[in-house]
């Protein structure tokens, strides 16, 4: 007899559509009703025992037991129609949000079951609609109908909502091919492979295989308690413009034209399009107008820069970059900005500019951290802290952010101050921040050595489990790495074995000081990335004579993972 008193957790699985449940009819096929009913008869779905135990409604089935004494339940809402996602549009998917919002203190997190055309965009805009979401989202589907004997929906919508229902991941996720993806850094790459999806510019924030593998320095993390916002208010009027070599400026300013208020552009390479006067003075027109351009590269990886001279930039300050997000996820936070009431022009730009929910990755430079840098604040603190017993809590609590204010910003001078004050340098901050991460962020080679010969632990991890060596190494700061490896810092085995997808990102970007970095890092420059390639199959094949060479360089020398005392560059 079934246990009814085992911990559940409880999911809502909404059912929208997509190959998944398709039926065969007329030999094409179209969205298929009962997906509850396939999915009660198959025992990997629902155990039945245990639901009538617990008398659940005919809505509602029952995982088997996924780990000992822990019950996953979930009810599955199917939609009216039901749709094949080329059908969908933000309609739609505001609708499956004001769902979610009104059940959402019911469920512990939920399940989007939707089809794989325009899945990306789905999990884009949900991204963006649902602000302060606190419990996972996951959307799946599948390239195969579940009930077809060989099909993927099976293990797509299992591994769904184990992820939803076992672990805490508080973002729009994709699940698909025994991995999560945040939702808004996917696209389509395949019409027929079940490896459907990738996430070319963030590694997946979970791979299943003999383990369950989360990349927890990548999930977000929720601050405070705020509570769910649903942005109904989507702007419509956006587009999403491709351009191509010879592209005629007529045909441009035809499609520039009201009501559109937005555009997403397409463009080559690093975010470069042709130079020609006439095309370049339609996208200034149509900016000095008021409509917001957004520049993204149509390449599958790297990112937007203003490295060439054909770069859109020239078209006018009005072009804002994309970096690296997809179109997706660009068209969806266009929507996302010029819906929101009250913003000016500036203001949307503005926050087009910023990272809003883990979309896109901004250049290291961009990321800033408070500074202690000047002195009559630096130095007032240093006396208001020393005055009297009383402000000694004050002085505890303060001293970690306070010290790694210091350290960011390689003020020697600072540290001594609070270390004769009392602070221990060693110590984390509210975020598990240390000075020695502050340190090796800002690239600060005496302040390293100071907090190292102090006692910092090379090896200390912030919650978000960010340790110093990876952020020398992503900040390529070389002299950082070689005094953190020589202190024993070194990659987690689970850093070493995700670092492909980056590796391949750097080699794409024909970045060689990235990859130089990492692999003093320790990182193995041989390891494949998302899907097979490795950073020397990428650089080969972009023709990348420098990187090339590097990378053979490395790739010739022996193994620096054991040796951490080694350092190519001091
Ligand atoms: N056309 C289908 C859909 O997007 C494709 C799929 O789900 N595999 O609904």
């Amino acid at each position: 007899m079934a246990r009814a008193t085992e911990p559940e957790r409880r999911l809502l699985a909404v059912y929208t559509g997509g190959t998944i449940g398709m039926r065969s009819e007329g030999g094409v096929l179209v969205p298929g009703k009962g997906l509850t009913t396939v999915l009660r008869s198959l025992p990997m779905f629902h155990d039945s025992e245990y639901a009538q135990a617990r008398g659940l409604a005919e809505d509602t089935l029952a995982l088997p037991p996924a780990s000992p004494g822990q019950r996953i339940i979930y009810t599955v809402l199917e939609c009216q129609p039901l749709f094949d996602s080329s059908d969908m549009t933000i309609t739609e998917w505001v609708q499956i949000a004001q769902t979610i919002e009104r059940h959402y203190e019911q469920y512990h997190g939920f399940v989007v079951i939707h089809g794989t055309d325009t899945m990306a965009f789905a999990a884009s805009v949900l991204s963006f609609v649902l602000e302060n979401l606190q419990k996972p989202l996951i959307l799946t589907g599948a390239q195969v109908p579940i009930h077809a004997l060989w099909s993927d929906g099976r293990e797509n919508l299992l591994g769904a909502l184990l992820m939803a229902g076992q672990y805490v991941i508080p973002e729009v996720g994709l699940f698909f091919q025994n991995q999560l993806f945040r939702g808004n850094r996917v696209t389509k790459v395949d019409a027929r492979r079940f490896a459907a999806f990738c996430s070319p510019n963030l590694p997946p924030l979970a791979v299943v295989g003999t383990d369950v593998i989360i990349n927890q320095e990548l999930v977000r993390r929720i601050h405070g308690k705020d509570t769910l916002v649903v942005h109904s208010n989507m702007e419509r009027d956006v587009g999403l413009l491709r351009l191509y070599p010879g592209i005629p400026a007529a045909l441009v300013r035809a499609f520039l034209q009201p009501p559109l208020k937005g555009v997403v552009m397409e463009t080559f390479g690093a975010g470069n399009g042709p130079t020609k006067a006439d095309l370049v003075q339609e996208l200034k027109e149509a900016s000095e107008r008021g409509l917001i351009l957004l520049n993204c590269t149509h390449c599958l990886q790297g990112t937007v820069t203003a490295d060439y001279a054909a770069g859109m930039a020239m078209a006018g300050a009005g072009i804002i970059s994309g970096f690296d997000m997809t179109s997706e996820a660009a068209m969806a936070k266009l929507s996302y900005v010029l819906g929101l009431p009250g913003l000016s022009l500036e203001g949307q730009k503005e926050l087009l500019a910023q990272d809003l929910r883990g979309e896109m990755t901004r250049p290291v430079s961009a990321e800033c951290r408070p500074s202690l840098q000047g002195g009559p604040l630096r130095l007032g603190l240093a006396h208001l802290l020393s005055l009297s017993q009383e402000a000694a809590a004050v002085r505890d609590a303060l001293m970690p952010s306070l010290a790694c204010a210091a350290a960011h910003t390689g003020d020697l001078e600072a540290l001594q101050a609070l270390a004769e004050l009392g602070s221990d340098l060693s110590l984390g901050g509210a975020d598990g921040w240390t000075p020695l991460h502050a340190a090796a962020q800002g690239g600060h080679t005496s302040t390293v050595a100071l907090l190292l010969q102090s006692g910092a632990d090379a090896n200390a991890r912030s919650d978000g489990g960010l340790s110093p060596l990876q952020l020398a190494a992503r900040g390529r700061h070389r002299g950082v790495i070689s005094l953190l490896r020589a202190a024993g810092a070194c990659l987690s085995p689970q850093e070493l074995e995700d670092m492909g997808t980056e590796l391949c990102r750097l080699a794409s970007r024909a970045d060689s000081e990235g990859l130089q970095a990492w692999w003093q890092a320790g990182a193995d420059l041989g390891l494949p990335g998302y899907d097979g390639q490795s950073a020397l199959h990428i650089a080969e094949a972009a023709g990348n004579l420098e990187v090339v060479s590097v990378l053979r360089g490395l790739l010739g020398t022996e193994s620096n993972a054991q040796d951490p005392g080694r350092a190519l560059y001091d």
